[in-house]
């Protein structure tokens, strides 16, 4: 039984070293050498067949023996699970020194931007912010603007129509005649908003934005309209910008004209933008047209007026360099996220 007791030891040191620090296979050592089958317990069965002078002996080394082989398998078990827990604490660690992967969180719409931006200066200038509906009347959109119904510049190819005599505005000019039936002069208001109209190429949209501008009071003269816009455009662009007037015809307006500024790409020297002719065109302005007074109910003999409404999306195109306006509306995030604020 001795021999037996010192080959089982040998053989479970054996197999402990090869082991190592493999969880599974010590536990697999514990049940082959102390489970229910192990051949250390057959010999403990085995003690009733020895004599009654060799058995305390038996009994007493194969005890030993089991003790032994327990706390090895302990220790080993232990170590088996430092190591694991050390391999894995090695696998997770983390570089707290690497710099972190910022989310992205969006960006303002450059032409969100640029309507900010405006009604900024114009409300630092003393101007109020009107707004006025998206679905107009026939009145509003054109009547009241001195364009009677054969009027030619009501062409119905531009005008989305609705059901019941209504219309998408065309313009935001229809707020000037809402603002001077609310508010009596001296006033001074902008509107920005959306309008409608039948286009779509790469200047000109379907859904696009104007901000109208309207000051109504004695006295006021074209030279106002010029120095006005002349301010605004530098606060906006910055100091490099040239402005001009050119004569132009609107309905609601006399002398009207239209109001360029000098291409902030190409910095006047002519490019694909301007259509090499250094100038784009930002919208319409002029002198209000007595007729638009006296359909809102302001006395054409004692005040005096202009107004404006230029396009908000090209102005955000002259300041982000953008070539083509339909970029604006396709909302693609690639885009988008070239402006952030
Ligand atoms: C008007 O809409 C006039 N109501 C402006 C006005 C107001 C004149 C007050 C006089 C007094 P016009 O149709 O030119 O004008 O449009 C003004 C500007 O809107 C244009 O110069 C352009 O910058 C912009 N615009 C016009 N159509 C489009 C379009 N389809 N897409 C993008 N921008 C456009």
């Amino acid at each position: 039984m001795l021999d037996d007791l010192l080959r089982i030891e040998r053989e479970f040191n054996q197999a402990l070293d090869e082991a190592g620090s493999d969880p599974d296979a010590v536990e697999a050592i514990r049940v082959r050498y102390l489970g229910r089958k192990a051949e250390l317990t057959g010999l403990m069965k085995k003690l009733g067949t020895l004599s009654k002078e060799e058995r305390p002996a038996a009994g007493k080394a194969i005890n030993i023996l089991k003790q032994k082989v327990a706390a090895s398998l302990q220790n080993a078990a232990d170590q088996a699970g430092n190591a694991r827990r050390t391999a894995r604490l090695a696998q997770e660690r983390l570089d707290v020194t690497l710099p972190p992967r910022m989310p992205w969180t969006g960006t303002v719409h450059p032409t969100t931007h640029a309507r900010r931006e405006l009604e900024s200066i114009f409300r630092g200038l003393g101007y109020t912010v009107e707004s006025g509906p998206e679905v107009e009347d026939d009145f509003y959109n054109f009547q009241a603007l001195n364009m009677p119904p054969e009027h030619p510049a009501r062409d119905g190819a531009d005008t989305f129509y609705l059901d019941g005599g209504l219309l998408l505005r065309t313009h935001t000019s229809p707020v000037q005649i809402r603002t001077m039936q609310n508010r009596k002069p001296p006033l001074k208001m902008i509107c920005p908003g959306r309008v409608y109209r039948r286009d779509w190429d790469a200047t000109h949209l379907p859904m696009f934005h104007q901000i109208e501008a309207l000051v109504v009071d004695e006295g006021i003269t074209m030279g106002d309209l010029k120095g006005t816009m002349d301010v605004v455009w530098k606060r906006y662009f910055g100091g490099r910008v040239r402005t001009r007037l050119r004569p132009a015809y609107f309905p609601f307006v006399e002398p009207g004209c239209e109001y360029d500024i000098s291409c902030q790409v190409c910095a006047g020297d002519g490019c694909r933008i301007c259509k090499q002719s250094g100038w784009i065109e930002l919208g319409g302005a002029g002198m209000v047209h007595p007729a638009v007074f006296e359909a809102a109910g302001v006395d054409p003999e004692l005040y005096t007026g202009f107004a404006f409404g230029l396009g908000i999306d090209r102005i955000a195109m002259m300041k982000y360099g953008i070539d083509d306006l339909r970029l604006l509306m396709e909302n693609d995030t690639r885009f988008l996220r070239q402006f952030p604020l």
